[in-house]
């Protein structure tokens, strides 16, 4: 007779999970021992929430849920941060968690926290299972509603009695692929007159435009509309950042250059945009008129309240929504002028030669060794506002940050979940030295799964982005420095190779060379952060002079 755990594994081998990720404790052995006798790979990793920062990624990247794993109360608080940024970040997920019995007590409360209630709030749905007999109906739920507009991550708890129970084979859920209704033809009729009669219209590409899905319907609409677009940071290269009609990247929420596209506007089709994001522009009584066009409708908010809203399945959406304006658009000259002015601003710097190097100059050389197809996972830190500015992206996904929860110490998990399901193409993690810190003591995991992985690591022994936040808001220097492990010993220590750039002119060859050889290579980059301030403070607001 199978076991509660046994009808776990079998239901989420139904589901075609072939790994899960996490740290299992004693609740969870009835679990592993159903894993070992199944086609499901337990992967370790050294932190839970390197875990569900995994998990997490994969459901991103593959539109199927993640599954990680842990223990009660320690491990599966460990999960947390993991849950909020699948949560946040729109990424499909099932964690699942042990717990002591619930029929006894034979250890008072010892380790017991209701970690349902604290997951309640980080995710769409957490439940206790408590008969093995629902296994198979919960698993299929969850994973149902995780990938379901708008995915997130679903939270079961396993018992430890309950997965020991045995009882009688309960058959398993066959799932089946679910689709979205489309837009009403009444709101795409509104919106279409709209777009229509705006003189100057662009689109903005949102979080949501990344979904796997909608890869070849947004190039389709833009292509046959042949309206100028621009992205948010998390809706890069849902359309390739090499068509003439990119505008740029909105990094910042009002002031860049990309934000003179904005304001010659008079309407926005807004595209997945997801209000999580830091605002990509500010609505205001007087600016462009908003089309909102999405999987489910935005919330309302004080910097975005859209004028129209095209809700329903994206993709066959802007088809209908193609069909009604394609050729009847008027679009602006301007924007054209417009974009090489944006664009020209934005690679200014981008050749400089000073060592340390300006952002400008990583990010530029970054892009060089990186092929099209090639993925970058940034971590979290002042370094992201220039990569999400200035680097450009052909492919969706291909430049994987985090400006929902925005935190530290996923930029390493998550490329090490691109390179395992993308083993031919490049992966690049580049990472501040302080987020790096967070989760690198998951390099012993990418060397045991002999990941190929470059992680670049920009070094100013500082927490760069507040010690930049306190600098724009007058405060005096002080608090946000620190030392730093000598990185070339500490990757070697792991089993990793590892570089540390003295010239500039290495960081290209350096990088180059890592990549054509095998396993994980950690390349530390002393970074020269004075343009920040120079950049994104004083020329954005006119207080130096611009280049000629
Ligand atoms: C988990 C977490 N803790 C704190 C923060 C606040 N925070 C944002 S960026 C940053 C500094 C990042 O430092 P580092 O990784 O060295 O990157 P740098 O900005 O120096 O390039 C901090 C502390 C955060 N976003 N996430
Ligand atoms: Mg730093």
């Amino acid at each position: 007779m199978p076991k509660g755990s046994d009808l776990l594994v079998a239901a989420l081998e139904n589901e075609g999970v072939d790994r899960i990720f996490g740290v299992p404790g004693e609740e969870n052995l009835d679990v592993v021992e159903s894993l070992r006798n199944s086609k499901i790979k337990l992967i370790l990793t050294r932190h839970e929430q390197a875990a569900a920062f995994m998990a997490a990624t994969h459901g991103r990247l593959t539109g199927n849920p993640g599954v990680c794993i842990s223990t009660l109360g320690p491990g599966a608080l460990n999960l947390s941060t993991g849950a909020a940024y699948a949560h946040l970040g729109a990424m499909p997920m099932i964690m699942i968690t042990g717990q002591k019995a619930i029929m006894t007590a034979k250890q008072a409360r010892f380790q017991i926290v209701d970690v349902i209630a604290s997951m309640r709030p980080l995710t769409k749905m957490a439940r206790q299972i408590i008969s093995p007999k629902s296994i198979p109906s919960i698993v299929r739920d969850a994973f149902r509603v995780a990938m379901e507009e708008r995915p997130g991550p679903v939270h079961l708890e396993l018992p430890e009695d309950v997965a020991g129970e045995e009882t009688d084979d309960v058959p398993l859920i066959p799932p089946h692929p679910i689709d979205q209704p489309v837009a009403p033809p009444a709101a795409l009729d509104r919106a279409a007159k709209m777009i229509c009669e705006a003189q100057r219209p662009l689109v903005m590409l949102g979080a949501g435009s990344s979904r796997p899905r909608l890869v070849e319907p947004l190039s389709s609409f833009v292509r046959r509309t042949r309206i100028p677009f621009f992205n948010t940071q998390m809706g890069k290269g849902s359309v390739t950042g090499g068509s003439n009609l990119y505008m740029g990247t909105a990094a910042l929420s009002s002031g860049d250059y990309v934000h003179r596209a904005v304001d010659h506007a008079d309407l926005i089709i807004s595209i997945g945009h997801d209000t999580v994001e830091k605002p990509p522009f500010i609505m205001g009584p007087d600016g462009p008129k908003v089309v909102h066009v999405g999987f489910t409708a935005p919330s309302v908010e004080q910097v975005y309240f859209p004028h129209a809203e095209i809700i329903g399945d994206v993709g066959p959406s802007l088809a209908l929504l193609a069909d009604r304006i394609e050729g009847k658009l008027h679009i602006d000259p301007a924007f054209s002028g417009l974009r090489s002015e944006i664009l020209s601003r934005i690679r200014d710097r981008a050749d400089e030669e000073r060592f340390p190097p300006t952002p400008q100059r990583i990010v530029r050389d970054v892009r060089k060794v990186m092929p099209e197809d090639g993925i970058v996972c940034l971590d979290n830190g002042m370094y992201k506002i220039w990569f999400a500015r200035n680097y450009r992206t052909h492919v969706a996904n291909t430049l994987l940050l985090d400006n929902a929860l925005a935190t530290m110490g996923a930029g390493l998990p998550s490329a090490m979940m691109a390179a395992i399901l993308y083993p031919k193409r490049r992966v690049l993690a580049v990472c501040g030295d302080g987020g790096f810190m967070m989760n690198s003591q998951e390099m012993e995991t990418a060397v045991r799964l002999g990941l190929n992985l470059v992680i670049l690591i920009l070094e100013d022994s500082a927490y760069g982005m507040i010690r930049w936040k306190q600098a724009v808001d007058s405060f005096p220097d002080w608090g946000l420095t620190f030392g730093n492990p000598d990185f070339v010993h500490y990757a070697q220590s792991y089993g990793a190779t590892g570089h540390r750039v003295r010239k500039t002119d290495d960081l290209v060859p350096t990088i180059e060379a890592a990549f054509k050889d095998t396993g994980v290579h950690l390349i530390t980059v002393p970074i020269d952060y004075v343009e920040n301030t120079r950049v994104l403070v004083e020329e954005l607001r006119g207080r130096v002079p611009e280049p000629a």
